[in-house]
């Protein structure tokens, strides 16, 4: 084993005497200890161990504008020293948070212009679900409950957030999910299309939705709610048919539709948001990640003008966080977006790097591992297979976790989802450091293949 340096034994110490670390095996992670990050700059990070690895993942999938932005830590210092804190309760408000509404009302698609805002994705999601059944009983219609899901999408950790989410991993644990909330297939043709063409089962699992609505019956379901593209699932894209039998469905019944943007949102697909991408008209759209770019924790719930005219008729709307639109949250965000708008940042993706980077990925193709590259705007994702006619796996071997540590080890931050790749850089990074990214990712893919054949 390589020595560690004494700064670094003593950072892992800490965190086996005192850290819980989220979505960790606790006993594993005391065994090997956490890589400890240091700093960062543009889209590099720096370990305690002096090693510099290019985050494929921008965070988690967060940190839109690159890591290091003055700007940011000016703006959080500012509002610190001028308002640190107030609430939004009790018929207050305070600038920060007024200005960074009516910049979100500019970039949301046409008619959405009102935010409530929350400390996290999974807050968001949480605030939706009560939200969409407020909206109903204040219609008359208190029956309409249940919220209609997808497996294998990911809606966040809280007891809502998790329910929502169609992780059974997530759900074995703590009695989940809780009761009003169904889970129907994903659009995910790779590891489910069987010998369906793609746009076949696009229609297949859209169909899923008309089908559960009657099961359910229209009177009974309050709303749907997916990721325009699913992330944490395995940035799965669906096929092209799915999004436009979806729209055809919604538009047949009576029910809300919820876009969980908090990872297409603000760039990542080279629009501002995945609905935009897709053309879908959601009543509301979860938001939290590259709102501030991951800066300080923030989140929120965008909803759309008619929905608000009914909430408005409702009375008190009985929900909200101590950090709902915290001041120094605000002002980040505000400064994030700006930079996203100025910057032009999101024209450059669209333009630039999101179609030289899938050009790039999907050179890996040719890979003897690899069993399809997808990808949109900076999202992408490698199949790992061991058939690529068949699309079989190698089964039981961990290859997703073989080829991930490959990447850690050559300066390269890549994730598993199961045996599936998955990348999503900051927004900001560049075509010299795309080529870095996917020169790498074809090493770690050599090493892997070699590692499996020894
Ligand atoms: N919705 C979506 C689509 C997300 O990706 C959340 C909601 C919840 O956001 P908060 O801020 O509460 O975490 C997320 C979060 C992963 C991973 O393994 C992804 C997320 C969180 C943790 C891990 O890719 N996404």
């Amino acid at each position: 084993m390589t020595s560690k340096t004494p700064q670094t034994l003593e950072w892992q110490q800490l965190s086996n005497d005192h850290h819980l670390a989220p979505f960790s095996d606790f006993k594993q992670l005391k065994e090997v200890g956490p890589r400890i990050i240091t700093h960062a700059k543009g889209v590099y990070l720096w370990d305690s161990e002096g090693h510099k690895i290019l985050d494929g993942m921008a965070g988690l999938w967060c940190v839109a504008i690159g890591y290091g932005r003055d700007e940011l830590a000016d703006a959080a210092s500012k509002q610190m020293r001028e308002l640190p804190y107030y609430n939004l309760f009790f018929m207050t408000a305070h600038p920060p948070v007024l200005e960074l509404s009516k910049a979100i009302a500019d970039i949301a698609p046409e008619g959405m212009n009102h935010v409530f805002f929350t400390g996290s994705g999974s807050e968001g999601n949480d605030t939706m679900l009560r939200m969409v059944r407020h909206y109903w009983a204040i219609k008359g219609q208190p029956n309409k409950k249940v919220i209609i899901s997808r497996k294998n999408g990911y809606h966040g950790s809280t007891v809502a957030g998790a329910s929502l989410g169609g992780m059974t991993y997530m759900h074995e644990q703590g009695d989940l999910p809780i009761p009003g909330i169904t889970h129907i297939a994903q659009p995910y043709w790779f590891a489910e299309g069987g010998d369906m063409s793609p746009e076949e089962f696009g229609i297949f699992a859209a169909n899923q939705l008309e089908e559960r609505i009657l099961e359910i019956g229209v009177d009974n379901v309050g709303a749907f709610i997916a990721e325009p593209i699913q992330g944490a699932g395995g940035v799965i894209i669906p096929p092209d048919t799915y999004w436009p039998r979806i729209k055809e469905i919604l538009a047949k019944y009576d029910i809300l539709f919820v876009a969980d943007e908090v990872i297409c949102g603000f760039g990542r697909t080279g629009e501002w948001f995945g609905s935009d991408f897709y053309g879908l008209k959601p009543d509301m759209m979860t938001i939290a990640k590259g709102l501030t770019s991951g800066y300080i924790p923030m989140g929120g719930l965008i909803v759309r003008d008619e929905v608000v005219a009914v909430l408005n008729e409702g009375g008190d709307f009985n929900h909200g966080f101590t950090y709902s639109g915290h001041p120094v949250a605000a002002a980040v965000a505000l400064e994030n977006i700006r930079i996203l708008r100025e910057e032009k940042i999101i024209e450059n993706v669209h333009n630039e790097t999101a179609p030289y980077l899938q050009k790039r990925l999907r050179e890996l193709n040719d890979h003897p591992l690899v069993g399809e590259v997808r990808g949109v705007g900076l999202l992408g994702a490698i199949e790992l297979v061991q058939d690529k006619a068949t699309r079989k796996r190698y089964e039981g071997r961990g290859v997703g976790m073989i080829c991930r540590q490959f990447c850690f080890d050559n300066g390269l931050i890549m994730r598993a989802v199961g045996d599936t790749m998955i990348i999503a850089p900051p927004l900001v990074i560049s075509k010299d450091e795309i080529d870095e990214l996917v020169t790498k990712a074809r090493k770690c893919l050599d090493l892997t293949l070699e590692a499996l054949q020894s």
